[in-house]
């Protein structure tokens, strides 16, 4: 695991310094909204999903420097789903990464704005000639992304989250909101790095499988920090899905039925990977690390 912490550590480190020259800080009128982008974006995240896109290029030779582009732009709609998860409308949350969130920190119509800005950013990124060389590869990209954050997947995970049908979901009921919720935007991070990468189709489909694990494992693992954990250990609220009586892996299955299941589908994970040969051990490693994950 000591080597994928310092794998991990190098990716935040590349990512935040693509971030800071991608989201320049402005003068005049507009400078707030984009100071409030900077303080979603610049936080201490793990940077779990531009790790993803950078390992999965890394298979079909994509040097990191080379997916860099699109790993931050996937970062950027991930923060906006943050900022926008915690306004008072949505999660009504005070604490993200261990700081204020964004509509503490600024106020509500910054941190709409702020997220909306994220996302939008995103898609002139892999737009950009300086994602990559090849037109057919941005646009591949950009179609991904939409569908991975858009109704079919984010969004349409975090409606049904919200949906008053959200308290009695069944087990599958959960997985399905989940895989949207969460699982869409982790798939497209390991789907980016095939595309960027040229993969051939059994290849795809071996990503995309050991992503749907990851993602079910990763939520797994959210749910159980949310009853296991205190807001200072993890740098958001815990106890929220209790509180708002949501239906959750845990209520189902109880904590040792969820610590085993998780298991489950990490040891699953790992073994869609086995065409990839010692290439893909960082990522058997992560598929370990979203369970034993303190934050
Ligand atoms: C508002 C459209 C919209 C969607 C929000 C992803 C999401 C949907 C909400 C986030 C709420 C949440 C806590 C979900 C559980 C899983 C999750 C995405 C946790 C946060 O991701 P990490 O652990 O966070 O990768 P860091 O801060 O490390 O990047």
């Amino acid at each position: 695991m000591r080597r994928l912490n310092d794998a991990l550590k190098d990716c935040a480190t590349d990512v935040d310094a693509a971030l800071d020259s991608l989201l320049a800080e402005t003068g005049g009128p507009r400078a707030r909204v984009v100071e409030a982008m900077r303080y979603a974006a610049l936080s201490d995240g793990k940077r779990l999903r531009p790790f993803l896109v950078m390992q999965c290029a890394g298979l079909f030779g994509v040097a990191g420097a080379a997916a860099l582009q699109t790993a931050a732009a996937v970062e950027m709609v991930h923060c906006y789903s943050l900022v926008h998860d915690d306004l008072p409308a949505m999660d009504d949350s005070d604490l993200r990464r261990g700081r204020p969130t964004v509509h503490k920190a600024f106020d509500e119509a910054t941190a709409i704005l702020a997220g909306d800005g994220l996302l939008t950013e995103a898609f002139a990124i892999l737009a950009s000639p300086q994602c990559h060389a090849v037109a057919e590869v941005r646009s591949e990209l950009v179609a991904g992304l939409a569908a991975a954050a858009g109704a079919a997947g984010m969004v349409g995970g975090q409606m049904i989250d919200l949906s008053p049908q959200r308290g009695g979901l069944d087990l599958e009921g959960i997985r399905q909101l989940q895989s949207l919720k969460t699982g869409a935007l982790i798939a497209f991070s390991c789907e980016a790095g095939a595309v960027l990468g040229g993969a051939d189709p059994a290849a795809r489909v071996a990503l995309l499988a050991f992503a749907a694990d990851l993602g079910l494992a990763f939520q797994i693992a959210d749910d159980l920090l949310d009853v296991l954990s205190s807001p200072q250990e993890v740098g958001k609220p815990t106890g929220q899905d209790a509180a708002m009586e949501k239906a959750t892996f845990i209520g189902h299955l109880g904590v040792e039925g969820a610590q085993t299941e998780a298991q489950r589908l990490v040891e699953r994970a790992r073994a869609r990977l086995d065409l990839f040969g010692q290439k893909a051990d960082l990522l058997r490693d992560v598929a370990e690390f979203v369970v034993a994950r303190r934050r």
